[in-house]
């Protein structure tokens, strides 16, 4: 780090300077700045949920173009995971405290191969908050895990996620042995992941692709409603 860095004192920042600063910060893996920065912006009456998008996703898309294009390695990529996540860490309470209603419960879990689990944290994040049980598998799930998790929770919906495109197809995998085992149709299947689209989605059989965090609770949300109507009139 240069002097000149050693000097930003961000709390002197104003909001966008700070948001500017958050992603140089990010990019550089500086976890405790992170922390600091996060902490003024909700100071500062920002929705948590603002701080998310406009400080940490963001500056973790820009970390993700470098990263692409052979400028950061993963060294460096992880420093700036860990920055992320202390930074979830903060939010990750005050997004889960919005007092909604009880809505399902949902078993969610990166795929077999696949250690990303960013994005999979923050679904899971926003589908506490919008009321949801959530029971989080972690990285590097085979089928077995979702299965037995699945069934052993009584869950409503199975969520997935997957960040490669070597390790998207397994999501295929995972509900055709639902098929195979006759309970495909007992749950509601949600997939998502950067390099998914609508329709890789239906063509391996989900109920949806979701394309961010607030997608999925928003989709989640709908599955429920109608499972519960459904219910009511059978
Ligand atoms: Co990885 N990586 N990585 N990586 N990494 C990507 C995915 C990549 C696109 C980078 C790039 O080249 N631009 C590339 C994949 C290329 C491809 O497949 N076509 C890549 C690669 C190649 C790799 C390695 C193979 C690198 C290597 O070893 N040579 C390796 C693979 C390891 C493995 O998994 N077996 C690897 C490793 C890593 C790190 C460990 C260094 C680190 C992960 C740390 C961690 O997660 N704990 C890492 C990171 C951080 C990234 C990038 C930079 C950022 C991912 C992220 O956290 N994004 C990523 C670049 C990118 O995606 N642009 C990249 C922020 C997060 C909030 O977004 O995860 O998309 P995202 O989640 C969103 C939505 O997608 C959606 O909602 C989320 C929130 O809005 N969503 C869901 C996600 N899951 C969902 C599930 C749902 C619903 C919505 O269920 C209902």
């Amino acid at each position: 780090m240069s002097d000149e860095e050693d000097d930003i004192i961000l709390n002197e920042l104003n909001d966008e300077e700070l948001v500017q600063q958050m992603h140089d910060d990010l990019y550089d893996g500086l976890k405790d700045e992170i922390m600091e920065g996060v902490n003024i912006l909700l100071g500062r009456d920002w929705a948590p949920y603002k701080v998310l998008t406009e400080a940490l996703v963001e500056g973790m898309r820009i970390v993700g173009i470098d990263f692409r294009d052979g400028i950061l390695f993963v060294p460096e990529v992880l420093l700036a995971a860990n920055a992320m996540k202390a930074g979830m860490g903060i939010l990750k309470p005050l997004l889960a405290a919005t007092g909604a209603p009880k809505q399902g419960k949902m078993v969610i879990g990166t795929v077999k191969g696949d250690i990303h689990d960013i994005g999979k944290n923050l679904v899971s994040m926003m589908m506490e908050g919008a009321g949801f049980d959530v029971v989080d598998l972690g990285i590097n799930n085979p089928v077995e895990n979702y299965l037995e998790a699945i069934e052993r929770e009584d869950a409503d919906i199975l969520g997935m996620s997957a960040l490669l495109t070597t390790t998207m197809p397994y999501m295929k995998v995972v509900i055709d042995e639902m098929k195979a085992k006759g309970i495909r149709d007992n749950y509601v299947v949600l997939v998502g992941g950067a390099p998914l689209n609508e329709e890789f989605g239906k063509a391996i059989g989900a109920d949806a692709y979701c394309r961010d965090a607030a997608v999925a609770v928003e989709t989640a949300k709908e599955y429920m409603a109608q499972r519960m109507h459904n219910q009511q009139a059978g």
